[in-house]
């Protein structure tokens, strides 16, 4: 028997007269069920949001900063019901749902210490008899849209700083993994914060309840993870009433390897950057230039270690690699895969689906890949590494900038100077210089350049996009 969850609206948690199937990515097995939201359920959570608004803004930041606090603890002591939770509806390996946990925890905690804060300004006027005083205030209800790659750690990562910031939320997770969020809001319900606060609509229709949440003239600002395309189109929908946009989108991550690196810890950090979550992170590798003088022998170690990977179902202890989300995600890292190699790249290891159940596909390493290949230029977000070659660093600065992607780069160097030029040229909103981890930092500003978004999550950062600034002139 598998249980079905329910919406959270204005502090009561309603059933909905239909649900819809939660499955494992794993076994194709059904291991849940959630309420499937209509647009008058997403209209009730908007007028909860809006109500619960006036009351929240007001609360004291310190007593907003000690609900956080309980929240946090909460998740820390579930951190491993909760993992095994996303394991079960996203298809990782339980050691990264662990870290992933930890990680979403980490957003909670922050965002408890920088609600306290939110400092505003005086500015002296050019009368005597004159102040300036600047106020940040939380801009209102905001819609929180969450994709299935990581279901805890960009729930926490929008909710944490919009709460700190005093704004009210209607959160909507992706229909791949609704799970992780709801017990996460059951969390948060425990840990008191007030009804109306957090809504949560879950829902196998998100165009068109997505469409109210990102329209309607209640909220005042929409943060968003996603594709680019759907990102594109809450962007267009948002900007009918000007409201606040933060848009964490697609990448295309170039991955740089020049001929003075450490080459062993440069395929650690290609095994970090591209295979973790089986290759599903925006900020994983997508191209991976290698100096010509050290290719061959970088992707000879490279197939070594990438053998390696033991997949399975995320839930076995050895796993190093779970399956990919759905079938739509196989089948678009399949035809990168056949697109290029019927262009003439060459197989290095893998370059097919793994076993008959579930979504695998085999950890994989494509050699001479070229730029008209597909994969040159769309985000595969599959296991699949392309290996490029290039000749000077100039060439491959131009290389790596030229795409409509600015999210994350990977820079392996031993000589400084370079190091700080390719960091500095990188048209990228974070560089990872000897790092394939740049971005499990709670403490720093996560966002991308171009068409990978806008804003930034994290950080001190990450809590202005909830407010907005107000000046106040005074005469005395
Ligand atoms: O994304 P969608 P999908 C990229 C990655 C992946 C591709 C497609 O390349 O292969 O996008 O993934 C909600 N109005 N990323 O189809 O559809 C949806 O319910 C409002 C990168 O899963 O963008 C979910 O909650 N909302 C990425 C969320 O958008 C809508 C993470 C993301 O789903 C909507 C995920 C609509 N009309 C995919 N349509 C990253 N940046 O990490 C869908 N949604």
């Amino acid at each position: 028997m598998t249980t079905t969850s329910k919406l959270y609206i204005n502090g009561e948690w309603v059933a909905t007269d239909s649900t819809f199937a939660v499955t494992d990515p794993a076994t194709g097995a059904v291991i849940g069920h959630a309420a499937d939201a209509t647009v008058a359920h997403a209209d009730a959570a908007i007028e909860a949001a809006h109500k619960a608004f006036p009351g929240w803004k007001n609360t004291p930041a310190h007593k907003r900063s000690q609900l956080l606090y309980k929240w946090f603890n909460l998740i820390m002591a579930q951190r491993d019901e909760l993992a095994a939770i996303l394991t079960g509806e996203m298809g990782k390996p339980l050691m990264e749902a662990k870290g992933e946990v930890m990680n979403a925890a980490g957003f909670v905690q922050w965002y408890a210490e920088e609600a306290k804060r939110v400092y505003g300004e005086t500015i002296p006027h050019l009368e005597p008899t004159k102040r300036i005083t600047v106020l940040k205030q939380p801009v209102g209800v905001v819609t929180a849209i969450t994709p299935w790659n990581f279901p805890a750690g960009m729930v926490t990562r929008k909710i944490a700083p919009a709460l700190a910031a005093g704004c009210t939320i209607v959160l909507k997770p992706a229909e791949q993994t609704p799970l992780t969020a709801v017990r996460l809001v059951e969390l948060a319900e425990q840990a008191g914060l007030p009804a109306g606060v957090i809504n949560l609509i879950t829902t196998s229709n998100p165009a068109e309840v997505g469409t109210l949440l990102t329209t309607d003239k209640r909220v005042r600002k929409v943060t968003f993870t996603g594709s680019t395309e759907v990102g594109k189109l809450i962007s267009r929908n948002a900007g009918e009433t000007v409201k606040r946009v933060s848009l964490e989108l697609g990448g295309h991550a170039p991955f740089i390897v020049f001929e003075d690196a450490d080459l062993k810890k440069a395929v650690f950090g290609l095994i970090n950057s591209k295979y973790r979550n089986a290759g599903q992170t925006c900020i994983c590798t997508n191209r991976v230039y290698v100096h010509k003088s050290v290719a061959d022998e970088f992707a000879k170690i490279a197939a070594e270690e990438v053998a390696k990977f033991k997949i399975g179902h995320g839930l076995e202890k050895e796993t190093t690699m779970g399956p990919l989300i759905d079938q739509d995600a196989l089948d678009k890292v399949s035809a990168h895969v056949e697109d290029a190699v019927g262009k003439g790249a060459t197989l290095l290891l893998g370059g097919k689906r793994h076993g008959e159940q579930g979504f695998f596909y085999e950890p994989t390493l494509l050699a001479g890949v070229t730029e008209e290949m597909r994969i040159a230029t769309e985000e595969t977000f599959g296991p699949v590494a392309p290996i490029f070659t290039f000749e000077t660093e100039e060439e491959v600065l131009g290389r790596a900038n030229n795409s409509q992607y600015g999210l994350a780069a990977y820079v392996y160097t031993n000589d400084l100077g370079r190091s700080i030029r390719m960091s500095e040229g990188l048209e990228y909103g974070i560089v990872g210089v000897n790092d394939p981890m740049p971005a499990n930092a709670v403490q720093a500003p996560f966002g991308g350049w171009k068409e990978s978004g806008l804003g930034r999550e994290g950080g001190h950062h990450g809590i202005d996009p909830f407010l907005e600034l107000k000046y106040i002139s005074t005469g005395f």
